[in-house]
């Protein structure tokens, strides 16, 4: 199996996950791959490119920062194959430095919003939001952490230990728990997988659920996102697709050969309506999320096209 195959393999099978880390992931794919591939002229290889880019863009449907990362890689002109081996792989090295160090600057950015004594509930595990409850902890706050367990995948245990390791006292609680503690809670925080044109949040399913609480507990509620997680296509009104997922991950084919008339469901994401949200940290600025419209026209300024196009423009 090549290492392009294997990456996309491991992005499906959810081995890599988490929308930041799966837009890293889909970024060196492409590099290695650029540097790796035999071409005998650029033809050939902008060709085996835009393969590369298809295999990797169709791995899970919601995460937006999987193709804008991809598109970001891509973005090459050259007129010989080691020039654009040398402009991906540049491309993917930006874009992931980029990456992480937004998610350190949302950290800091987010834990100013957080004080001392604060409860705060997280959902699922997002390495932006866990950078902001860690920062918040190591800046001295004495902040108390309620996480969810996040059925069916249980990413909730993931946080917890990341969270442990930072030595940020920890509850667990399950999803169906959420009213239950909102009382307790100070301020929600929770990653993002999209957020569309208007603000609306794509996150972890049992997100909206978490809005919905603290909305009627009047909880603010803060979501983590980097910039590169807004939808441009969200601008022409195409929805997020929504991944639907085995539904062997809620319940086992063994226990569900007992009824074989049962349906089971298990979409991966859910939507928050911006109407939810107090704002949206990124990595430049605090933002409400009515400003998502100018993130996506102004900082991203992104061309809107079909997976693909610029590789088949030949660029
Ligand atoms: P970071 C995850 O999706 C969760 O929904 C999480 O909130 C989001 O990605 C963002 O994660 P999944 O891959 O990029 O577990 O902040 O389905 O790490």
């Amino acid at each position: 199996m090549s290492s392009l195959t294997e990456t996309a393999e491991k992005i499906k099978n959810m081995e890599i996950r988490g929308a930041g880390r799966i837009a890293r992931a889909a970024a060196l794919a492409l590099k290695e791959e650029a540097l790796s591939v035999p071409a005998k002229d650029i033809g050939e290889f902008n060709a085996k490119m835009r393969e590369a880019f298809r295999t990797l863009y169709t791995t899970r449907p919601t995460a937006v920062s999987l193709p804008n990362a991809l598109r970001i890689v891509m973005r090459y002109k050259a007129d010989n194959v080691e020039d654009a081996r040398r402009q991906i792989a540049a491309n993917a090295d930006a874009f992931i430095a980029g990456s992480e160090h937004a998610v350190q600057q949302i950290g800091e950015i987010g834990a100013r919003r957080l004080r001392d004594g604060d409860t705060i509930m997280t959902h699922c595990n997002s390495s932006a939001a866990a950078a902001i409850l860690t920062a918040a902890f190591r800046q001295g706050k004495r902040i108390n952490v309620i996480a969810t367990e996040t059925r069916p995948r249980m990413q909730g245990l993931i946080t917890v230990d990341v969270l442990a390791k930072a030595g940020v006292p920890t509850t667990l609680i399950l999803d169906s728990a959420v009213r239950y503690f909102m009382k307790k809670v100070d301020t929600v925080v929770v990653g993002a997988d999209a957020i569309t044109v208007n603000g609306n949040l794509i996150n972890k399913i049992g997100t909206s659920q978490l809005a919905l609480a603290a909305h009627e507990a009047r909880v603010p509620f803060m979501v983590a996102a980097e910039t590169y997680k807004f939808s441009p296509r969200t601008l022409l009104g195409e929805l997020v697709e929504i991944e639907e997922r085995d539904p062997a991950e809620v319940l086992p084919p063994e226990k569900r050969k007992q009824w074989p008339g049962l349906t089971v469901r298990n979409p991966a994401f859910d939507i928050t309506p911006h109407q939810y949200i107090d704002l949206i940290c990124t990595e430049i600025g605090a933002i409400p999320p009515e400003m998502a419209f100018w993130v996506i026209t102004e900082k991203l300024g992104w061309e809107i096209e079909e997976p693909g196009d610029e590789a088949a423009r030949g660029i």
